[in-house]
């Protein structure tokens, strides 16, 4: 056997240069680089492997956090396609990974990290930042990856690797088990050489599959479909990460079935084809939810039913109403009692085309759609332009954005008030052009999220609405974004706090405890005194940003055109005016309330919630005989 002698992070980094990825034809290679940050438990193994590699480049981070968070936005813009590989040393570099791995995971993404671990030879235990147990010595604190991991391994000796690194890919590659894999490496066995088999470093092209869906369960959903009166097409992300929108263009205007989108599978299809109905769920409009509301048949393409699409389990509420679930995930497919399609989104819905040549909703349902579109679409317009004074509203920000964006330019976002207001009102003219991270909705993806999401198509300008709050939790990757050179523009919404979580506690009756950034008051020793005075803008410029101030709607305007003509990353700082939020449309979401409390407030909202709950929904009723 021809044998080839490296260390274990040799063997790694060898090994991933040489995996590519195939799907329609089309074959690239999968991992566009390594991100991290180093220390005593990588730089002298994966550090030394990826100082002999430059072809595969590397990049310094400011945070482990936001190396996933960026590996996992470049995923996302490239449907999957591609991602990064994540290094960090052992303990707090390790765990800061955490949270990004639990977002790549939930929302069904590829990414790869590589943590430091303490020492597999154990001699010199306990080494710096081991967490030691009086129970076991097999536990280290990157056994916190496995919840939040699909694939977790730990290498202990250098031939493991040899049977690892082909799970590692076939999980980074699967449609339906994709989501974070966890290569623990003890930093002594990182070190160790081995004579690998020489084929292992030979080139490696990865399929990504469009299984198509059993017969049966096709057949049962077809006449699912053929039977229903009220059909509706709930779009998830699965629909964009097998770049099916054409399909589920053709598909819908044939047959005329609406197309409702969820956060991740907004942008399915452009906001102006006529089957487009927008926005569904806990923060849907005033189109998709009465549709919802009143369908016969949902058909889920590639949703996780989270409980914003469903609003909670109250989305759907004909008695009647039965599902249909188009999905790569088993998992996802047998969700609300549905007839399961498991299948590629592409592959079924061209499928379903073609059996169902005659297939069309019925002329009233036909109108009905059409009206509520025009209706929905005045309320975008008049919310666009309120002429909020003396500052504008944040619909009006959303509008200014919309409106100085390119067709195939993108909006990319995560937490605050703005997800639920751009789940609404963006208009999304192409697919991957809306990208919000709303599977775990974590502040601090948006800055990393949108470097790895420009770097997937450097022809896209990428926009991202950032909260204040967000902003101070995470800014330091824009010193990233300027050692890298990499342009995005962020319009960071000033409003004092935490608008979202502030209207979120009032409508609970709590008046907005804890949410807005004030100072502590001498007298009331509670956070009521003055507002707190952070001047935004030359934060950003500190660390390297172009910035700009925009006082009013106009200047924000002219603020995005200079933007757009900048030649590295943008901050435009623009102020809010406080308490014109973008209104709910039929919606709901269950955030439980204190069944007792000495507060009033609280009590008649708990009174409020007991009554709304009545409204959820099992969908536990089986699929109708065919
Ligand atoms: C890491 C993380 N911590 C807490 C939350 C809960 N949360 C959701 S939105 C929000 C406030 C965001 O504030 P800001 O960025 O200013 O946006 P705004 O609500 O003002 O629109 C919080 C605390 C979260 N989503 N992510
Ligand atoms: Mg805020």
């Amino acid at each position: 056997m021809k044998t080839q002698r490296m260390t274990v992070a040799q063997a790694i980094v060898t090994f991933l240069k040489k995996q590519f990825v195939e799907r329609d034809g089309q074959q690239h290679a999968f991992f566009s680089g390594v991100l991290g940050i180093f220390g005593h438990g990588n730089v002298a193994g994966i550090g030394e492997a990826l100082l002999a590699n430059p072809d595969l480049p590397y990049i310094l981070m400011r945070n482990e956090q936001a190396a996933v968070h960026m590996a996992a936005g470049h995923a996302k813009a490239s449907n999957r396609l591609k991602t990064f590989a994540c290094t960090s040393s052992i303990g707090p570099g390790a765990t800061n990974m955490v949270t990004g791995a639990a977002l790549a995971t939930i929302n069904r993404l590829p990414v790869l990290l590589l943590p430091g671990d303490i020492f597999a030879r154990r001699n010199v235990a306990p080494v710096l930042q081991q967490l030691e147990s009086p129970a076991t010595q097999d536990i280290g604190v990157n056994d916190c990856f496995k919840p939040v991991s699909r694939y977790w391994d730990r290498i202990y000796r250098p031939d493991q690797l040899i049977t690892a690194l082909p799970e590692v890919m076939r999980v980074l590659t699967s449609p339906s088990d994709c989501g974070t894999v966890t290569l623990a490496l003890p930093q002594d066995v990182q070190t160790e050489a081995y004579d690998f088999p020489a084929e292992l470093f030979e080139k490696r092209v990865w399929l990504i599959r469009r299984p198509a869906p059993d017969a049966v369960s096709f057949d049962r959903a077809t006449k699912a479909i053929a039977r229903s009166r009220k059909p509706l097409i709930v779009a998830g992300g699965g629909v964009l990460y097998s770049a099916a929108s054409d399909a589920l263009a053709a598909f819908a205007s044939r047959s005329g079935i609406p197309v409702a989108e969820t956060q991740a599978g907004k942008g399915s299809l452009p906001y102006n084809h006529p089957q487009c109905v927008g926005a569904v769920g806990a923060t849907g409009n005033l189109a998709a939810n009465p549709l919802a509301r009143e369908a016969d048949l949902v058909i889920g393409i590639g949703t996780r039913y989270s409980d914003f699409t469903s609003a909670s389990m109250t989305a759907f509420q004909n008695p009647e109403v039965r599902f249909v679930n188009i999905n790569t995930a088993e998992f996802d497919a047998y969700k609300v009692s549905a007839i399961p399609v498991v299948g590629d989104a592409r592959i079924t819905l061209e499928g379903l085309t073609s059996a169902l040549p005659s297939y069309r909703v019925s002329g009233e349902y036909a109108t009905q759609i059409a009206k509520l579109k025009d209706t929905w679409e005045a309320e975008v317009e008049r919310l666009f332009h309120l002429n909020t004074q003396p500052k504008p509203a944040q619909s009006e920000v959303i509008g200014a954005m919309w409106e100085a964006s390119a067709p195939r330019d993108m909006l990319l976002s995560a937490a605050g008030s703005h997800p639920g207001d751009l789940h609404k009102l963006w208009r999304t003219r192409s697919p991957n052009g809306y990208h919000l991270e709303y599977g775990y909705s974590t502040m601090g993806y948006e800055i990393p999220g949108a470097l790895g999401a420009k770097l997937a198509d450097p022809s896209r300008e990428v926009y991202v609405f950032l909260g204040d709050g967000t902003y101070l939790m995470a800014p330091s990757e824009i010193v990233t974004a300027v050692q890298e050179h990499i342009k995005i523009i962020i319009v960071l919404v000033d409003n004092q706090g935490f608008a979202s979580i502030g209207g979120l506690s009032r409508s609970l009756g709590m008046s907005g405890f804890g949410t807005s950034y004030r100072q502590r008051s001498a007298n009331s020793r509670q956070l009521d005194g003055p507002f707190l005075e952070v001047d935004y803008a030359a934060n950003a410029r500190s660390l390297g940003a172009h910035t700009i101030k925009a006082r009013s709607l106009k200047e924000l305007r002219t603020a995005l055109e200079e933007a757009k003509k900048a030649d590295r990353i943008t901050v435009v700082v623009v102020e809010t005016q406080p308490g014109v939020g973008v209104p709910g449309y039929e919606s709901w979401w269950d955030v439980a309330v204190a069944e007792v409390s000495q507060i009033d407030a609280v009590q008649q909202v708990r009174k409020q919630y007991v009554e709304a709950r009545k409204r959820e929904r099992h969908h536990l009723a089986v699929p109708k005989e065919n």
